[in-house]
């Protein structure tokens, strides 16, 4: 394979980061066959909870009255508000026109909303959910799963998961941060649990967690946690994920992933999008992995302010895999300066994004939004080895990008 030279570099890049087929480790999407809980469409994207929090930036209207509303004017007082009495210029609005445009949609001069899901209604389920995956190069999606969720569950004792591009992660919040709320559901799925953490208790604990990670056949287990996490503690979090959740990753060798920083509802009102973050301790981190080096942590964090200590703790712990510019982070800015750092501290040996979907088509902006940043930090270093008379090939750089945004994922989980 030849040697790039300098002023081929950048183009070279841009293909293969364009061609390479990703690997989306963590999203909120479901298989069409999952009926009303695979979201698409204008209606579900416009109504996402990043946009609905930026629309009552603009507006007095009572929350309450907008929440009951149908999901369709919902979505046509966003677009009105967001898109058509102002342009769309944060990363979520932008993301919409992304979408519109990369889908081949045309927009009208009067930008007119029912002309554009006329265009997207056209085409049929199955073949638009292939259409959004060749046109985001995405290649499969690891979903968000909770079988504590009675609706989710019914799927999946019903119909199960057939579409390969699909991967289950069994997601541990309401078992982890709710138990006292959550552990009657458990009663009722056949797990003799109770209110206190006895032995038969935890015992009962680790054979749902066996059982429903076998069943969804989860490539790990994930649990969004919030600011003030702390492992070791003397609290039924801490207790179940010690004496429960990290025993059973280990023994089904699949990791679990951290998710720190996330502070629920400090505006209740605003439902999904009333959630914010704060600065979490990076010393149960450095504890987990010290003290369980037969585990594998993914870890992504939700405050900026965490990211150079968990990037520095990687370079410590071999069994600590970064991933993802989470939610509020994953803006073009704070991703462009993430990334570099991570490039710098860890050079190939991290997950640098993932979408957090909860709409199929969100697919297509926040890869392509993604690419642009990852290409550019690439070619100014693969620019720099030739300057300095390091030979690059293309074969190299096709490589180095499987590995970031596929490879790297696959080998840590242990495989497909
Ligand atoms: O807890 C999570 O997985 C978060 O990603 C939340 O779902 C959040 O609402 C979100 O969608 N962020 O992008
Ligand atoms: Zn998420």
């Amino acid at each position: 394979m030849a040697i790039i030279n300098e002023a081929d570099v950048a183009a070279v890049v841009a293909r293969v980061v364009e061609e390479v087929q990703v690997t989306d480790i963590h999203t909120h999407l479901y298989p069409p066959g999952f009926g009303d809980m695979c979201l698409y469409g204008l209606d579900e994207l416009l109504t996402y909870h990043y946009l609905v929090a930026e629309f009552f930036r603009h507006t007095s209207m009572d929350y309450h009255a907008f929440f009951q509303l149908p999901k369709e004017r919902q979505a046509e007082l966003v677009y009105q508000t967001l898109f058509i009495e102002r342009s769309p210029l944060s990363e979520a609005q932008q993301g919409i026109v992304t979408v519109l445009k990369e889908l081949g949609l045309t927009v009208d001069a009067g930008k007119e909303l029912p002309a554009l899901k006329e265009q997207i209604k056209a085409i049929p389920l199955t073949e638009y959910v292939d259409k959004v995956f060749a046109a985001a190069g995405v290649k499969e999606v690891v979903m968000t799963n909770d079988p504590l969720d009675g609706t989710e569950r019914r799927w999946w004792e019903k119909v199960g998961n057939k579409d390969p591009r699909f991967k289950a992660a069994l997601r541990l919040d309401p078992l982890l941060n709710d138990y006292e709320m959550y552990f009657g559901e458990l009663n009722n799925m056949g797990y003799r649990v109770g209110r206190y953490l006895d032995n038969v208790t935890l015992g009962e604990i680790r054979r749902y967690l066996k059982e429903w990670a076998k069943k969804l056949a989860a490539v790990y287990m994930a649990v969004s946690l919030p600011p003030d996490f702390k492992v070791p503690e003397d609290s039924t979090r801490a207790h179940i994920l010690e004496g429960c959740v990290i025993p059973v990753c280990r023994e089904l060798k699949i990791p679990l992933a951290l998710m720190i920083g996330v502070k629920r509802r400090v505006n209740p009102h605003l439902d999904l999008a009333g959630d914010s973050l704060g600065k979490a301790d990076i010393r149960s981190i450095e504890y987990l992995c010290r003290v369980y080096p037969e585990n594998k942590f993914l870890v992504t964090m939700l405050s900026r302010e965490n990211q150079h200590e968990l990037a520095v703790t990687a370079r410590k712990f071999r069994n600590l895999m970064v991933f993802g510019c989470w939610w509020f982070l994953n803006n073009p800015e704070i991703v462009r300066e993430i990334t570099a750092m991570r490039l710098d501290l860890l050079g190939l040996s991290f997950i640098p994004q993932h979408s957090d979907a909860r709409v199929l088509e969100q697919l297509i902006y926040k890869w392509k939004h993604f690419r642009r940043i990852i290409a550019g930090h690439l070619t100014t270093r693969y620019r720099e080895l030739l300057t300095k008379g390091w030979p690059v090939t293309e074969k190299d750089i096709e490589k180095d990008v499987k590995e970031l945004l596929g490879n790297n994922f696959w080998n840590f989980v242990g495989g497909r």
